[in-house]
């Protein structure tokens, strides 16, 4: 079997770094490049913890900085969930990676115009990145194969009641993304809330002794300390890394055919994934939505990641 291409479009962020993680150790992904948009934090400090869990992991994929601002709305952050540098916790050892000048978004239509229609997106951050590929380079639409993204619910939002992050920080790129004809498998909220990292899972992964089981501990005692505070939640989902186990093994997910529009009014409903899950729209559904995981195997999974680690 052939690995699956994909380029990651991430804002790390604490569950981006656990996606880039086991993006680079799965042989089943051959993971093209890596791009980073502002989200959690700015652009300059998504950017450095890129470059730092890049250095730590020794990842061979390079990294591209994208766009510093949502297309329209004003920019919001995460610091509340991330921290102020947004990947608190960790210490990393002094940083000399380098991100490449070529912006991300060139990365995206350049790889994607060289390609044979071949190439999966897995968006894990706000969708500037992707949406500004296409309006930049239309053709390079029919030649992404998938988009697998993490960002939305068919429930309840947790940055607004309505809206999840990632798209409530910028809710017109979404729009595009979802409305680009380009298949979608969506991980929103409903889905990534049952990946929820316990204490004993961490213990699990840290006892696996190498660098990798080491950060995603770090990574994870912080977010649980937030996900508390927060949310009054016993433990923090990994959200972002189930885009890269439905890549590994879909047989874990339940999935169900959506359509699935954006609002972008600006009313309390900025920023939601409006998904006909009843279908009563009678609508080409556009997305196929994350339902359930089996969170065993799930972490099973990412054990299996942090074991290929030296
Ligand atoms: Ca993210």
């Amino acid at each position: 079997m052939t690995a699956q291409k994909i380029i990651l479009d991430c804002d790390p962020g604490h569950d981006d770094a656990i996606a880039m993680l086991m993006a680079n150790a799965s042989s089943k992904i051959d993971l093209l490049g890596i791009t980073i948009v502002a989200g959690n934090q700015t652009l300059a400090k998504t950017t450095h913890n890129g470059l730092n869990v890049a250095q730590l992991l020794d990842l061979d994929a390079k990294i591209y900085p994208g766009m510093p601002q949502p297309l329209v709305r004003q920019q919001v952050v995460a610091g509340n969930v991330h921290g102020t540098t947004g990947l608190d916790g960790p210490v990393f050892p002094e940083l000399h990676r380098e991100a490449e000048k070529l912006n991300g978004v060139q990365f995206i239509i350049d790889t994607l115009m060289a390609s044979d229609g071949d190439i999966t997106l897995v968006p894990t951050g706000p969708l500037t990145n992707i949406a500004t590929a296409m309006r930049m380079e239309p053709l390079i639409v029919p030649k992404i194969q998938e988009i697998i993204l993490m960002g939305g619910a068919y429930g309840t939002g947790n940055f607004t009641p309505s809206a999840e992050f990632n798209i409530f920080a910028d809710p017109e790129a979404a729009r595009v993304v979802f409305k680009s004809g380009v298949p979608i498998v969506m991980m929103g909220l409903d889905l990534t809330n049952q990946t929820v990292c316990t204490p004993d899972v961490i213990d699990r992964m840290e006892a696996i002794g190498n660098k990798a089981g080491k950060l995603f501990g770090d990574l994870m005692r912080f977010t649980l300390k937030t996900q508390f505070e927060e949310f009054g939640l016993e433990a923090g989902p990994i959200h972002d890394a189930t885009t890269i186990g439905y890549l590994i093994d879909p047989t874990m997910f339940e999935m169900q055919d959506m359509f699935v529009e954006v609002d972008i009014n600006r009313g309390p409903c900025y920023g939601r994934t409006v998904c006909d899950e009843l279908n009563v729209l009678k609508q080409t559904p556009n997305a196929k939505v994350g339902k359930k995981i089996d969170r065993d195997k799930f972490f099973d999974l990412v054990a299996d990641c942090i074991k290929t680690y030296k």
